[in-house]
């Protein structure tokens, strides 16, 4: 659903490379290679760009309890989905959903005139669940019941999505909870957090371990290829994760984000496209058609570089383009400001930083096209 100019995920090579045994600071040249033809994702218009779980303040962990006040644009709230079930000894909660306190306050927030974008059932109830666990033929009966509560409170309104369950995949559960609430869940909810609990011990060699985030797009690919083979409109969402995941803005152009996880290599990446792409020169559109091709000479690019301060990864501080970002005496956030770089040049990418870059005068097919 939506359009595909929002953000544009295409696919493009990982650069592998790693320092030579005990040498320090090594410079590798890469090629970052982009398939202009294939998008493999895209992101609807209506795209959430902060989630904020709303915990009481007794709820802290590893001698924190900081829940700030916020408000958000669009508003997806979860509803409790364990009420009025009763829990067994080995944790299966079983029973009738009662939902006449969701009702009640779906009605009054419409009554009210409140905003909610979408209502989502249960929070990690799914599969083995997390303490508790609700069976997918029983969570499919009270999803249907909240859309039909849903469809009536709204009536002649704009409906809120229908979403559910909010919690960890797993194949046979999510496939049985697909196949029964066809037509009727708008957005299944995935919870990504790959990297495990932030206390372990070893949560830096993690991170810094490309296979952790392999193994988090995996298990989207798993619910995508799921939702793909029941042939259901209901559409995937990733609604809690603690991994690293990109978006894009209504920019023109195209946007990379490069991660270099080696603390000792800095990598110089080239951009490599193939297939039909077209460079913008302030008016002029100039279609190139090459099978290997580069960005023309004259072009310039944004590149926005993130590291740690003092290149301590555990810093509370980051740094954009060498200068930290904090906000000043009176509170203000700091200007985000690009530096500008010639297209000729390769992207330097030092060791443990992020990196993004916007290549403004590149446009892909791939990004062009509306999705369905
Ligand atoms: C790598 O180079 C930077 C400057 O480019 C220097 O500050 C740092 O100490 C070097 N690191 C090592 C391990 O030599
Ligand atoms: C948070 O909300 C409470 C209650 O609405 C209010 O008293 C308090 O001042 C708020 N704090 C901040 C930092 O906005
Ligand atoms: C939990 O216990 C109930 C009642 O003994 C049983 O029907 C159910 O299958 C059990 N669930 C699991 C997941 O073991
Ligand atoms: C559902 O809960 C309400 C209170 O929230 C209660 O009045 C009602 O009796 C319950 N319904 C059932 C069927 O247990
Ligand atoms: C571009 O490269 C990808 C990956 O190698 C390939 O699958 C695709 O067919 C290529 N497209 C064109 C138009 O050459
Ligand atoms: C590239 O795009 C930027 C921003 O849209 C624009 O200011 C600039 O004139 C364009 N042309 C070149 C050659 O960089
Ligand atoms: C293989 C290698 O050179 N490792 C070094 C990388 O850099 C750190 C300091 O940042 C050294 O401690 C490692 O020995």
């Amino acid at each position: 659903m939506g359009w595909c100019f929002l953000a544009c995920l295409f696919s493009f090579i990982f650069i592998s490379v790693y320092a030579q045994n005990g040498k320090a600071n090594v410079t590798v040249k890469g090629t970052v290679f982009i398939d202009s033809k294939n998008p493999i994702a895209s992101t609807s218009s209506n795209f959430i760009c902060a989630t904020l779980d709303w915990w009481p303040p007794e709820k802290c962990d590893y001698g924190t309890c900081s829940w700030a006040n916020s408000s958000l644009a669009l508003i997806v709230f979860g509803l409790n989905a364990l009420n009025g079930k009763s829990i067994l000894p080995n944790s299966s909660a079983v029973g009738a959903w009662n939902s006449s306190n969701a009702a009640s306050l779906i009605r009054y927030t419409v009554k009210k005139g409140y905003n909610i974008y979408g209502w989502e059932l249960g929070n990690e109830l799914c599969g083995t669940g997390v303490g508790v666990r609700v069976a997918a033929d029983d969570y499919a009966v009270d999803t249907i019941a909240l859309n039909d509560i849903i469809y009536y409170a709204y009536r002649g309104l704009f409906k809120p999505l229908t979403i559910a369950p909010g919690g960890f995949f797993e194949p046979d559960w999510f496939g049985r909870f697909i196949a029964l609430t066809e037509n009727t869940l708008d957005v299944v909810t995935q919870h990504i957090y790959n990297l495990g609990p932030g206390v372990d011990e070893h949560i830096i060699e993690k991170i810094v371990n490309p296979s952790y985030l392999a193994d988090g797009a995996g298990l989207f690919i798993q619910l995508q290829d799921t939702l793909k083979r029941s042939e259901t409109s209901t559409t995937a969402w990733v609604g809690e994760s603690g991994g690293a995941y990109n978006s894009g803005r209504n920019h023109q152009g195209i946007t990379l984000l490069l991660i270099n996880l080696d603390s000792n290599t800095t990598v110089q990446a080239t951009v490599d496209f193939n297939g039909t792409s077209a460079y913008v020169h302030g008016h002029r559109r100039t279609v190139v058609e090459k099978h290997h091709c580069k960005e023309p000479a004259e072009t310039i690019r944004e590149e926005y570089h993130l590291t740690p301060k003092d290149g301590n990864i555990q810093s509370q501080t980051v740094l954009l383009n060498g200068k930290p970002l904090i906000i000043d005496s009176s509170g203000a956030i700091p200007a985000l400001d690009p530096m500008t770089v010639p297209s000729s040049k390769p992207i330097t990418i030092v060791p443990r930083s992020i990196v993004f870059v916007h290549m403004p005068n590149v446009s892909l097919p791939a990004c062009m096209q509306v999705s369905g």
